[in-house]
């Protein structure tokens, strides 16, 4: 089964934090984007996020994918104070090729991911062809409001940060 992951951080040793994700599925990853530095999204009184994108061929049903991400989520002693606010680290599923679901423990495709530039502008540079719910990704970037994509900065792969 393959998977978009977007990955987050905003607290603590974030390179650290998003290693760990990097770490869990490094024999599962087939593609990865870049580390972006991003503004924080929805809540904007917070420091800014590190941001990347994983795509993973995993053996696992999507709810065992989950709870393989929220065990790295607990690993790195999250705390989420509010709803959109600082976290430790975020494992969110983005998209599972040929799955959706809409339950309380899941939604996929995730249902913000389509205006978050911090998903979209990584996701593409994991996978230049990528779709959501079949509209192509770049054709998704380019109806989001430029001051979103401006605020993305490029950091590095992360085995060199
Ligand atoms: N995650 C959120 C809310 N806002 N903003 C950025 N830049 N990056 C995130 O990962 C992020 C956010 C909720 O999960
Ligand atoms: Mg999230
Ligand atoms: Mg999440």
């Amino acid at each position: 089964m393959r998977a978009v992951l977007s990955i987050g951080s905003n607290m603590d040793d974030r390179v650290k934090l998003l290693k760990t994700v990097f770490d869990e599925f490094s024999d599962d990853i087939i593609a990865a984007s870049p580390v972006y530095s991003t503004p924080p999204w929805g809540v904007e009184d917070q420091d800014e996020f590190l941001n990347a994108v994983i795509i993973v061929d995993v053996e696992q049903t999507p709810l065992e994918l989950l709870h393989r991400g929220q065990a790295l989520e607990q690993a790195a002693d999250r705390v989420r104070v509010r709803h959109w606010g600082p976290r430790t680290l975020d494992v969110d599923i983005v998209e599972i090729e040929g799955f959706s679901s809409n339950t309380d423990e899941l939604t996929v495709p995730h249902p913000h991911a389509a205006q978050r530039a911090f998903v979209l502008i990584p996701w593409m540079a994991a996978d230049v062809h990528a779709t959501l719910a079949g509209q192509p990704v770049a054709g998704l970037i380019g109806m989001l409001p430029q001051a979103d994509i401006d605020g993305i900065k490029v950091l590095g792969r992360i085995e060199e940060l």
